[in-house]
């Protein structure tokens, strides 16, 4: 997989999603322009529009397609799940790699050079997402992936999106999973998908993607004693970044101690034991060579099996979070246990009964609701 055939029509626009998250109505005004709209209430979104330019590899169409998704508004929820049930023939065939690390551990500017490297060598169409549980504004991570990466967002073979938020049509899970079928529908080769790796959310994004990296720093003494060896056991390599200059000595020592560290913990892909390497985002170096690894392993799980087997997998585990998802927001939506809430709050708390039996409660009415 050198060089990349260009799936779809090659486009040649200039990067254009400035679209921040919820805002549907504008994003979408230049499609029905010109053919007789009248200002009236909330039109349906031109689904078939859609779906012919994500085909043809149209960016701004795939910028539209994203807002429909993460659009918040039930009227936009059918429309959208249209869309992806007919491009779903077109998703699937891009490798998806998840990038994540403490905040600072350069995963943006990795993600620049990384996707320039893969763009401007290999001719491959590369789509950045980003998830970021943390961020409660729509669109809240932009501005620092943007000026993290200028060069990125202006090469015409990639798109770059910021984190959408959750709300109460499905969590930042679903509306992430479906805007990889989009990005990959519209020819999109390599799926990057950076997360904050501070809490759960690199879970998650360890249960989309086929290659998971973990990118951290140097000075590893305290670092390594104080990071959790969970995060190590969901990597399939750690890339220490910022190897460079006066710190290159020091990564490179660094390496050495997570690959020692790595010797004694269960691979995170069965048959492939993860390796460390060294890079420098900033300064372009062993950027390549972090493809080379990742090609290595597409190589070795395709033959083995345990590529495609990961993706049904994470399929099947889709439909559970998504069972989940719309429980929670079905329960906590729903006007009994919002009013029951508080006061059961109170009961507990002064004593007066017990959590088993104020839950059940709360259950049961909502049941009968
Ligand atoms: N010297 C050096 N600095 C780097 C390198 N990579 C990133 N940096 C710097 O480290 C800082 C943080 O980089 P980001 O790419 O924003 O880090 P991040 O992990 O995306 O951070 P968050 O998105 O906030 O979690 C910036 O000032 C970068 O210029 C590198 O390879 N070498
Ligand atoms: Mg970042």
């Amino acid at each position: 997989m050198d060089t990349y055939k260009k799936r779809g029509r090659p486009s040649n626009e200039a990067f254009t999603d400035s679209v921040q998250a919820g805002d549907f109505s504008s994003s979408f005004s230049s499609l029905t322009r010109g053919s007789n709209f009248k200002k009236k209430k909330e039109t349906s979104p031109p689904i078939d529009e859609l779906e012919k330019g994500l085909l043809e590899g149209n960016r701004s169409a795939l910028a539209r397609a994203i807002t429909l998704i993460e659009s918040n508004a039930e009227h936009h929820f059918q429309g959208a799940q249209e869309l992806l049930h007919r491009v779903l023939p077109h998703a699937n065939q891009s490798i998806r790699i998840g990038i994540t690390g403490v905040p600072g551990a350069g995963k943006s500017t990795f993600i620049e050079s990384f996707g320039s490297y893969l763009c401007n060598e290999l001719g491959a169409k590369v789509a950045v997402l980003a998830v970021d549980p943390s961020s409660k504004l729509s669109g809240g991570s932009i501005l620092g992936d943007k000026t993290r990466m200028e060069q990125l967002a202006r090469n015409p073979l990639a798109f770059i999106r910021p984190s959408p938020t959750s709300g109460k049509l499905g969590g930042v899970h679903r509306k992430t999973r479906e805007t990889m079928i989009l990005c990959e529908a519209a020819g999109f080769d390599v799926i990057l998908v950076e997360t904050v790796g501070v809490g759960q959310s690199e879970v998650i994004v360890r249960d989309m993607v086929d290659f998971f990296m973990l990118l951290v720093l140097t000075g590893a003494g305290d670092e390594l004693q104080g990071m959790k060896k969970g995060i190590m056991e969901l990597a399939d390599t750690i890339i220490v970044n910022k190897a460079d200059g006066e710190n290159k000595h020091a990564a490179k020592k660094t390496k050495a101690e997570y690959e020692k560290i790595l010797h004694f913990l269960q691979p995170a892909t069965k048959g492939w034991p993860s390796r460390a390497y060294v890079c420098s985002s900033l300064y372009e170096e062993g950027i390549k060579e972090v493809w080379e690894v990742i090609q290595q392993f597409i190589a070795n799980t395709q033959t083995s099996g345990v590529f495609e087997q990961r993706r049904r997998e994470q399929a099947k585990e889709w439909i559970y979070s998504m069972i989940t998802d719309q429980l929670h927001y079905r329960f906590f939506g729903s006007p009994v246990v919002k009013e029951m809430l508080p006061k059961i709050e109170n009961d507990v708390i002064a004593g007066n009964r017990t959590v088993t039996a104020v839950v059940e409660e709360l259950f049961r009415r909502y049941t009968r609701e």
